[in-house]
C-alpha cells in the first residue's frame, strides 16, 4: 500500500511594484518541512526526503508584501517522492523559499535566534524536511519539521533619534535631511520609523532614523516606542532629543523638566537593554527659539553637571543606575535652524571617531590572532617532534 501526499511546494513571489502605506516591521509565519516519501520494502527502495523551508534575503521585498500576498502566513515545502519500481530512490521534495528583505532577524516563537539576513542572497533554513522511508525506519517516512517563526525587521541607520513625544524628532529629521515625516503638535505623531539621510558637502551621507516617541514605562510596553526600540540596537549612535521646556503627556501625568526627560529616557533604554547605553550618544536640546529657553538651558546644564544631586528628588525606579555621558550636548532649534550646522558636524565627527576606534580594535584583534597563530608550535599531527 502506498501513501500519496499532495505536492504543495510554494515559491513566494518575486518583487512587486505595489506601494504600501502601512508599515510592517515583524511577521509571524507557520513553516513546515515536507514529509519524506515512502520507502519500498519489497525492493529495499528509499523514499525521497521532504523539501526544506528557507528564508532568503532579496532586495525590494517588504514584510508587508509577504503579509498581503500570503494572508494565511503558512509555508509548506513539498513531500519527497515515494520509492517505486521505476525510481527506487525517491527524489527530494521541492524546497519552499520565503523571500524577505534584508536587515531581518529570524527567531523562533520563543525568541531563540535562528539567524540574521543582512545581505542580499543570505539564506536560512527554517524548517527541515522529513526523511524518506528506508530500511532504517522500516520504510516509513518521517514528518517535516513544523514551527512558528518570526521575521523581525531591524532598520540599519547610523543614528537613531530617541525622545519623548513632541520633542521635535521628526522636525529635526526634516531640518537635517530631505525626509518628510509627519509633524504635528500632538504626541505620537510618528507611528513608524522613518529614515532620512544627512548629506555633507563632500557627498558623504549619514542615515538617521526617526522613531516613535517613548514614554515612561516604555520598557514594559507602555506606548508604542518600545516596539521600535529594537531598531536602536542596530544604530551606531543614539541621539537623545529633548524639548528644552520639558514634557507633559497629559494633564494627569507629571510635568517633566528637560533634565528629568534625559534621566527617564536613559532609564527606559537601560531597562530595555543596558548595552544600548554603551553606544556613543549626542544630546540635542531642541526648541531653543522659545522665549524661556535660555534660562531653561542654563538650568539643564547645571543639572547635567551634577546629576546625582539634581536627580535626588526622583524616585529610584525612574533614575538610571549610572550617570549619563554624552559625547556632545547641542542646543538647537529645528524651527529656526539654530545650531543645526554644528549638530551636523558633531554627528559626523562622532561617527568618524567611532569608526577609527573600531578599526583600531579590529586591527589589534587581528594582529593578536596572527601572533597567536605564529607562536603556536607547528607540531606534526602524529606526535612530538624528535629532538636530535
Ligand atoms: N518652537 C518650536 N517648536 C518646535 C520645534 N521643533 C518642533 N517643534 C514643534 O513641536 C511639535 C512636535 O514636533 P514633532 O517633530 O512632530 O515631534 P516628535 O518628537 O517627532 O513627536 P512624536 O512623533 O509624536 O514623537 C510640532 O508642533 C512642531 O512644530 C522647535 O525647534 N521650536
Ligand atoms: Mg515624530
Amino acid at each position: 500500500m502506498s501513501r500519496t501526499f499532495p505536492k504543495t511546494a510554494r515559491v513566494v513571489f518575486e518583487r512587486e511594484s505595489t506601494r504600501y502605506g502601512n508599515f510592517v516591521d515583524n511577521i509571524r509565519l507557520y513553516v513546515r518541512g515536507g514529509c519524506g516519501g515512502m520507502g519500498l520494502p519489497r525492493l529495499g527502495g528509499q523514499g525521497g526526503n521532504g523539501g526544506d523551508v528557507w528564508v532568503m534575503a532579496k532586495n525590494g521585498v517588504t514584510l508587508k508584501q509577504i503579509k498581503d500576498k500570503h494572508p494565511d502566513k503558512r509555508f509548506t515545502a513539498a513531500v519527497g517522492s515515494n520509492s517505486s519500481i521505476h525510481a527506487l530512490r525517491g527524489s527530494k521534495g521541492e524546497d519552499a523559499q520565503i523571500f524577505s528583505q534584508t536587515g531581518i532577524c529570524v527567531t523562533t516563537d520563543d525568541g531563540r535566534i535562528i539567524g540574521e539576513l543582512n545581505n542580499e542572497g543570505d539564506k536560512l533554513l527554517v524548517a527541515r524536511g522529513g526523511h524518506g522511508g528506508s530500511l532504517h525506519s522500516g520504510f516509513l517516512p518521517s514528518k517535516g519539521q513544523t514551527r512558528q517563526i518570526r521575521l523581525d525587521l531591524k532598520l540599519i541607520a547610523d543614528v537613531g533619534l530617541v525622545g519623548f513625544p513632541n520633542a521635535g524628532k521628526s522636525s529635526l529629521l526634516t531640518a537635517l535631511s530631505h525626509a518628510k515625516p509627519k509633524i504635528a503638535s500632538y504626541p505620537f505623531t510618528t507611528l513608524r520609523p522613518e529614515i532620512g539621510k544627512i548629506t555633507y558637502d563632500d557627498h558623504r551621507q549619514v542615515s538617521v532614523a526617526d522613531l516613535p516617541g517613548l514614554i515612561e514605562g516604555a520598557h514594559v510596553n507602555k506606548g508604542m516606542g518600545h516596539k521600535f526600540l529594537k531598531h536602536v540596537e542596530r544604530t551606531k549612535q543614539i541621539m537623545f532629543v529633548v524639548d528644552v521646556c520639558g514634557f507633559q503627556l497629559a494633564s494627569t501625568t507629571p510635568v517633566r523638566s528637560a533634565f528629568e526627560t534625559v534621566l527617564l529616557l536613559t532609564k527606559e533604554l537601560e531597562l530595555y537593554k543596558e548595552e544600548l547605553l554603551s553606544k556613543p550618544s549626542i544630546l540635542v536640546i531642541n526648541k531653543m527659539d522659545l522665549p524661556e529657553a535660555e534660562d531653561k538651558l542654563r538650568e539643564l546644564q547645571e543639572q547635567l553637571e551634577n546629576q546625582e544631586e539634581s536627580g535626588r528628588h526622583l524616585p529610584d525606579d525612574v533614575k538610571p543606575r549610572s550617570p549619563v555621558h554624552f559625547t556632545n550636548i547641542v542646543p538647537v532649534s529645528a524651527s529656526t535652524g539654530f545650531g543645526l550646522s554644528v549638530l551636523k558636524s558633531f554627528i559626523r565627527q562622532s561617527l568618524e571617531e567611532q569608526d577609527v576606534i573600531q578599526t583600531e580594535s579590529q586591527r589589534s584583534e587581528r594582529l593578536l590572532k596572527l601572533r597567536r597563530q605564529i607562536s603556536a608550535p607547528s607540531l606534526p599531527s602524529w606526535g612530538n617532534p624528535h629532538v636530535v
